[in-house]
């Protein structure tokens, strides 16, 4: 027996007899209806469902106003290893650094951005499934996805000097001056001390009235956290103050065009500062983009 959920045309979880591919506390942003479902003869069974109601419902409001959808101009496209499940991006000092996953393949890698070649890199314990990763201080952070532990590496060395716990599921991470902010598949984002591990704050995230669930990778810049919904090819910017959904940034084309596969979703967001650069990639891309956000 196997169950394949769809939005759209786009696979969103898959069940093979009794495992779950996905977790169930992986929920997709899908609950304007289902529209047909089908079970054949030979024990498959596909259900499709609506559109994602969090972009089509949250161009509603905040304060009385839309929430503006923002297209992107591809400014150069750059080789991305298609054999890396990306689950987290950052940019520094020339080079890209790349969380990747899946269980028994999971690493940390340094990566030239021009050609794509992984310069340098750890793998992860096969028990552990790397998600998120960010860079602050002269130390790599990386999450993985169910252990509720965090590695430490050297920056320079990638050698691990520590590790760290959270009580959730880790999906993305990034950081503002002050903390590390880690999404978990819900709308909430949780902001830690990075010298302590302490959990500051909680901040839930919504478009209008609207909780938005499926936070994913992570990136912070200019004063607003960048999120990625899971399984739509939106990124949101986020206010940290009061948690709203400023934009819906639109990357649908370029998702349609780059995703190889059901699981090949958009993931990875980095900024060079320096450089006012903007990288997006996605699970087993073959290509990096360097985009530029079409402000209205
Ligand atoms: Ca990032």
């Amino acid at each position: 027996m196997s169950v394949d959920l769809f939005s759209g045309r786009k696979l969103g979880m898959i069940w093979r007899g009794q495992t779950l591919r996905r977790p169930a506390t992986r929920v997709l942003p899908l609950t304007i209806g289902v529209i047909g479902v089908w079970l054949s003869g030979c024990g498959t069974a596909q259900v499709a469902i609506a559109k994602p109601s969090v972009p089509a419902r949250s161009a509603s409001a905040i304060a009385g106003t839309q929430i503006p959808v923002l297209s992107v101009n591809v400014i150069k496209t750059f080789p991305h290893d298609p054999k890396a499940f990306t689950q987290g991006l950052e940019y520094y000092g020339g080079f890209l650094y790349e969380s990747t996953s899946l269980k028994g393949k999971s690493s940390l890698r340094k990566v030239d951005i021009d050609t794509g070649r992984v310069l340098q890199s750890v793998a992860l314990s096969p028990e552990y499934f790397g998600e998120g990763l960010t860079i602050l201080r002269g130390k790599i952070y990386q999450l993985t996805w169910l252990s509720k532990t965090g590695f430490i590496y050297d920056l320079q060395t990638f050698r691990k000097s520590g590790e760290f716990h959270y009580e959730s599921e880790g999906w993305g991470l990034t950081h503002d001056e002050h903390s590390l902010i880690l999404s978990d598949g819900t709308n909430q984002l949780q902001f830690f001390d990075p010298a302590t591990f302490q959990l500051q704050r909680r901040l839930e995230v919504y478009a209008g009235q609207e909780a938005v669930v499926n936070l994913n990778e992570l990136e912070y810049i200019h004063g607003r956290i960048y999120a990625y919904i899971w399984h739509s090819a939106r990124l949101a910017p986020i206010d940290p103050h009061n948690g709203q959904v400023l934009a819906w940034i639109d990357l649908e084309k370029i998702s349609s065009k780059e995703q190889r596969e059901p699981e090949g979703v958009l993931n990875g967001i980095a900024y060079d500062r320096k450089g006012d650069r903007l990288f997006i990639t996605g699970k087993d891309w073959a290509d990096l983009l360097q985009i530029k956000i079409e402000e209205k």
